[in-house]
């Protein structure tokens, strides 16, 4: 089926084969760390540097990661679709910048910038991150986070993504649970406007009833071969 303007929202399931773990699945970095104390104001205040370690450890994983197909063939499909993709991530690693996607918004934030929570300095950090740190802008001692957001926290961009959102004919999700808002209400929003809604996963998600088509399998196998059929002209 053609499509002119299309919105891509992708989750920790397009870089679960690049060795980045999932949330919610079984196994998933939920199962091993509680996440009201690693992805909550609250957490941060009452143990930074437990925080802290968990990003630490994340920057780490993703550093060694590289790009898989699915991350590919999203950035061909942004480059060679004659129409509009708007590509909205909810992953805080870099592999769709590794793997050449001309724009990225990133609703969750990312590793690797850093956040001061006295001033709202962002910048770029690639290393490990301590409680000593400080804000190259206002000179802040143990202000410095990861620039992510945690439950309770505004996502980024909201306004840019829920005009594509309106103003798209196809709204596809890949590699998403459904189970954290707002992303997991994009889908809704886009029905509501007239698109059509495909899904891209492992397993149906938890909101797999708004969807009205679905590809059942790894992303990295998955997504290519939807976009070639997007790019030859057929889905
Ligand atoms: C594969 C695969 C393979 C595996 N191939 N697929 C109702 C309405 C609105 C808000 C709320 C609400 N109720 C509660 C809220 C608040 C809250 C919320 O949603 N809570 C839920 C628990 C219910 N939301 C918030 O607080 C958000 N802020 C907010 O709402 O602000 C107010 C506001 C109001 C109105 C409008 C706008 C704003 C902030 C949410 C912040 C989420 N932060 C985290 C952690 C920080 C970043 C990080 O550390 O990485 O973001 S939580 C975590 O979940 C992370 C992820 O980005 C996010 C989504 O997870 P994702 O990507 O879906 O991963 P999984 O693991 O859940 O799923 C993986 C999927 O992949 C599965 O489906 C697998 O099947 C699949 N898969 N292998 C293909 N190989």
């Amino acid at each position: 089926m053609g499509a002119s303007r299309i919105v891509i929202l992708t989750g920790a399931g397009v870089s679960a084969e690049s060795g980045l773990g999932t949330f919610r699945d079984v196994g998933g970095l939920w199962d091993q760390y509680d996440l009201d104390e690693v992805a909550t104001p609250e957490g941060y205040g009452r143990n930074p540097a437990l925080v802290l370690d968990f990003y630490n450890a994340r920057r780490a994983n993703c550093r060694k990661a590289a790009p898989n197909p699915a991350h590919a063939a999203i950035a061909r499909l942004q480059r060679q679709h004659r129409g509009r993709v708007t590509l909205v991530t909810q992953n805080i690693d870099d592999l769709h910048e590794r793997a050449d996607s001309p724009e990225v918004i990133h609703m969750h934030g990312r590793l690797l910038r850093a956040l001061c929570a006295a001033c709202g300095h962002q910048w770029g950090w690639a290393g490990d991150m301590g409680l000593g740190d400080h804000c190259p802008s206002c000179a802040s001692v143990g202000t410095v986070r990861p620039d992510v957001v945690w439950f309770g926290e505004m996502p980024y961009q909201m306004e840019a993504i829920w005009a594509r959102i309106e103003d798209c004919d196809l709204f596809v999700a890949i590699g998403t649970s459904g189970a954290v808002y707002p992303a997991a209400g994009f889908v809704a929003d886009a029905r509501d406007r007239g698109a059509r809604t495909l899904e891209i996963n492992l397993e149906p998600s938890d909101n797999a009833s708004l969807f009205d088509q679905r590809l059942l399998g790894p992303a990295g196998e998955t997504v290519p071969v939807w976009v070639e059929g997007m790019l030859g002209g057929g889905e």
